[in-house]
């Protein structure tokens, strides 16, 4: 009997549909064999007493995106992927932004080069598409989706990036024809921006009123019409961070209506609220994001949709950006109006723990749906299943290995971000990653980064599982 290369014996090991008493077997970085004593690897580890869960897919963060002047995204391929790999996580999919202007494959080699050699885990480009020309309608977006780019985002909002609805349309048609999954940012542009003008006239400029910016009716409209645009080209989306009640209420109607509307959330609208963007000075800038956290009753909203299974996927929108730092927060070196305030909070590294602990620790949801939200059911919805996000014979042996008693308060000092802040400062929560293995290879142990910088590979993804075809050919 041919040696494993790594044994990890004695764990609990839960996927999104079993949990079991065994060990896992690894060769040549993918699980070989899950049973009971299983012969020896020229490495073992013991998991007495830890959960062993598939590693992490982070289907919705930013790295390293191109920024208008004078702004920065602070984390790149390897900072990023290092402090995703030391939270559990073993796959992202950061985002490919097409410029106005700029060809969409152009976008996506541009990406590539920010990425080549730095990723310590593996990873996929989602696209965005903020310029559908007819070159991108007809040829690019075609053949991106047949090279293995299966999923892109569009935007009813952000002046740069924003589509009308016929632009939605045309873009909603190619990714039917081509088996795409249309990823949705729903609020609405003009509400937004009237609303702004209003603040603005009055002095009302501090970071607290970007939630008054941005109230929910901006993204339930958003979010209807996404669905109802949807329904007429007759193929699935998926809505990406759901905020609340009034956008739920919106999703659980559509499906209702039979309609493939898939949702997404995220860890702020779990923990954090409107009144995290009222701190003291103007720290609240930290928590501008969008759409902006509510409060504590649209976040047992978001709780009730992750039990019931509302929501398909649980990802970080981790969007970096430094709190004292003129190519950040502080655009200039000046404490701005809300308008100016780049938006989004970095999350990479504490997406799991804040799941584990509020989620599983508390009796929220199972182990079995804290997986299928945060790794199989993204890895299905992004074409990368079952070679991802999952533990099974012949799945990539992308693994975390938990101690779920682990007591941590968050700090921003243990994180492995280049962002200067973390919203969950203080933050105790009780679970944490261990040890996390990507393909086979030990990335994080104890919170120390042992990846080697450039080892993390490109997937190319397959068609997401709502196009793929139903029936399994076995050849
Ligand atoms: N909102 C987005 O749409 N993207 C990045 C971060 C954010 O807050
Ligand atoms: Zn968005
Ligand atoms: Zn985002």
């Amino acid at each position: 009997m041919e040696q494993f290369d790594l044994v990890i014996r004695n764990g609990t090991v839960a996927t999104a549909a079993d949990i079991m008493q065994c060990d896992v077997g690894i060769r040549d970085g993918k699980v070989a064999m899950l049973g009971c004593d299983l012969g020896p690897g020229r490495t073992e580890i013991d998991a007495a007493g830890k959960l062993v869960l598939p590693g992490g897919v982070d289907a919705h963060c930013h790295l390293d995106q191109p920024m208008e002047e004078g702004l920065r995204m602070a984390d790149d391929f390897r900072s990023g992927t290092v402090s995703a790999a030391c939270g559990g996580t073993t796959t992202v999919i950061p985002f490919a932004a097409q410029a106005k202007g700029q060809s969409l494959r152009a976008a996506v080699d541009d990406y590539h080069r920010r990425a080549a050699g730095k990723a310590v885990i593996d990873y996929a480009f989602h696209m965005i598409v903020s310029d559908p020309t007819e070159q991108v309608l007809k040829h690019e977006l075609p053949q991106l989706v047949r090279e293995g780019y299966t999923s892109f985002k569009i935007y009813m909002t952000y002046d740069d990036l924003k589509l009308n609805d016929r632009q939605i349309l045309e873009l909603l048609a190619v990714a039917r024809r081509e088996g795409a999954m249309v990823m949705v940012h729903a609020e609405n542009a003009d509400c937004i921006g009237w609303l702004t003008e209003q603040l603005e006239q009055a002095g009302l400029t501090a970071p607290k009123y970007h939630a008054s910016s941005r109230p929910m009716l901006v993204e339930r409209e958003a979010t209807h019409r996404a669905i109802a645009l949807s329904e007429l080209v007759d193929v699935p989306i998926l809505i990406v961070h759901v905020s609340g009640k009034e956008a739920i209420e919106q999703i659980r109607w559509a499906h209702g209506q039979g309609l493939r509307i898939y949702a997404e959330t995220c860890p702020q609208y779990l923990v954090l609220s409107a009144d995290d963007l009222d701190q003291p000075g103007y720290h609240g800038a930290k928590c501008v994001c969008s759409p902006p956290p509510r409060d504590k009753a649209n976040q047992q909203y978001v709780w009730d949709g992750l039990a019931s299974g509302l929501f398909t996927v649980f990802s970080s929108d981790h969007a970096p950006f430094r709190y004292d730092d003129p190519e950040g927060k502080k655009p200039g070196g000046q404490e701005v109006p809300f308008r100016y305030i780049p938006n989004g909070t970095p999350g990479l590294e504490t997406r799991l723990p804040l799941l584990f602990s509020e989620g599983v620790g508390r009796g929220r949801i199972d182990l079995n749906r804290f997986v299928a939200l945060t790794a199989t059911d993204p890895a299905k919805m992004y074409g990368l299943y079952p070679r991802k996000g999952t533990i099974a014979i012949g799945s990539d042996a992308d693994i975390a290995i938990w101690d779920p008693h682990k007591q941590v308060t968050i700090r921003n000092d243990m994180l492995h971000h280049d962002v200067d802040y973390t919203p969950y400062e203080g933050m105790q929560v009780t679970g944490w990653p261990v040890i996390t293995l990507s393909r086979g290879e030990i990335v994080c142990s104890d919170g120390q980064a042992c990846g080697a910088v450039g080892r993390g590979q490109f997937l190319a993804c397959g068609l997401p599982d709502p196009a793929r075809p139903r029936k399994v050919v076995v050849d």
